[in-house]
């Protein structure tokens, strides 16, 4: 269960936890016209410092645009502020953020544009996604009945509420089957990504990850992982996957803001290399939970000080 926390952001002014309700007539509730964010605040010996909040603050820019959510209201450096507000606020010194932009109460109907747009920025607790013996031991996965939506479809690249109808339907079909996640196919069969979580498979020493046209999210955390691949000279090719690779695959793992790096051990009761995590998944989650926890140097900025500096 949610543990709730003091505060939520509404439309600039913070308001109780338990005020932050709509109307059921609100546009998002029949059509799913939201679009929203999943960010980590890590506590580091510096304090707690938000992972990539830039670059999740542009992706909700971007989805919001896509769905001609023209204007926000507030730029981006305005909501990325309030959200290290709202962990100042509810003085978290760990915690994941959900920034949501929704179109609320108005009118009825497909049309969502006489809509107002409101925005929410809430916090809480979270643990890990897939368990804690996740990270070490790896999770039993399985590959979904169900393709993610076809190009042209909904559009993958936007984080929004509607695409979560179809991770919903693999992830509620993993679990009725005994798995812990799903794996789903594009729709011309090639591996895309989980219901919530890029993939990468190793083969070789050489790590594959499906492309953007793949119906993927552009997940952060998927971005960080091509970059540490990158300074540890791990090969990295953005291709194509056929369903088989994984399978014959050294490794497999997820990625992702709430499921971090996660460790495929068996897809479809097929073991993975040894059955549990890998050199190269070790080598990638040393390195992110070096920089998140603050015991590596951040090279390259991605975490963003709650607190300001002192004398800064
Ligand atoms: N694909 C999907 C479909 C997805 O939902 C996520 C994030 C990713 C890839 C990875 O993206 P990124 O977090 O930027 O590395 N899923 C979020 C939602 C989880 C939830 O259950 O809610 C997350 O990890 O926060």
């Amino acid at each position: 269960m949610l543990t709730p926390t003091d505060k939520i952001w509404h439309n600039g002014r913070f308001i109780p936890w338990a005020d932050a309700t709509i109307h059921v007539l609100s546009h998002v509730v029949s059509y799913g016209s939201s679009v929203f964010e999943g960010i980590r605040c890590y506590s580091t010996p510096a304090g707690p410092a938000v992972f990539r909040l830039r670059e999740h603050v542009r992706r909700m820019v971007d989805s919001a645009k896509i769905y001609r959510m023209e204007n926000l209201g507030y730029s981006a450096e305005q909501l990325g502020d309030a959200m290290l507000e709202l962990v100042r606020v509810n003085r978290m010194d760990s915690c994941y953020i959900r920034p949501i932009a929704l179109r609320g109460y108005g009118e009825m109907g497909v049309n969502p544009l006489h809509n107002p747009i409101d925005i929410y920025l809430a916090c809480w607790s979270w643990g890990k996604y897939l368990g804690e013996e996740a990270l070490a031991e790896g999770v039993d996965v399985c590959v979904s009945s169900w393709n993610r939506f076809a190009p042209n479809t909904l559009p993958a690249l936007a984080k929004a509420g509607a695409n979560y109808m179809n991770s919903q339907l693999i992830k509620m079909e993993a679990l009725a089957n005994g798995y812990s996640e799903g794996i789903a196919l594009d729709t011309a069969g090639y591996v895309s990504e989980g219901s919530g979580e890029n993939i990468f498979v190793v083969r070789d020493g050489k790590i594959h990850t499906p492309p953007l046209g793949a119906s993927v999210l552009p997940g952060i955390t998927r971005d960080s992982i091509l970059t540490l691949a990158r300074d540890l000279g791990i090969p990295l090719v953005e291709t194509i996957i056929p369903r088989e690779l994984l399978y014959i695959a050294d490794e497999v793992f997820f990625s992702g803001t709430a499921a971090e790096i996660t460790p495929i051990r068996s897809i479809d009761k097929i073991k993975i290399g040894s059955g549990r995590r890998g050199p190269v998944a070790e080598k990638l989650q040393k390195e992110f939970f070096g920089v998140i926890t603050g015991s590596r140097e951040d090279r390259y900025g991605w975490l963003t000080p709650v607190h300001a500096a002192v004398g800064a």
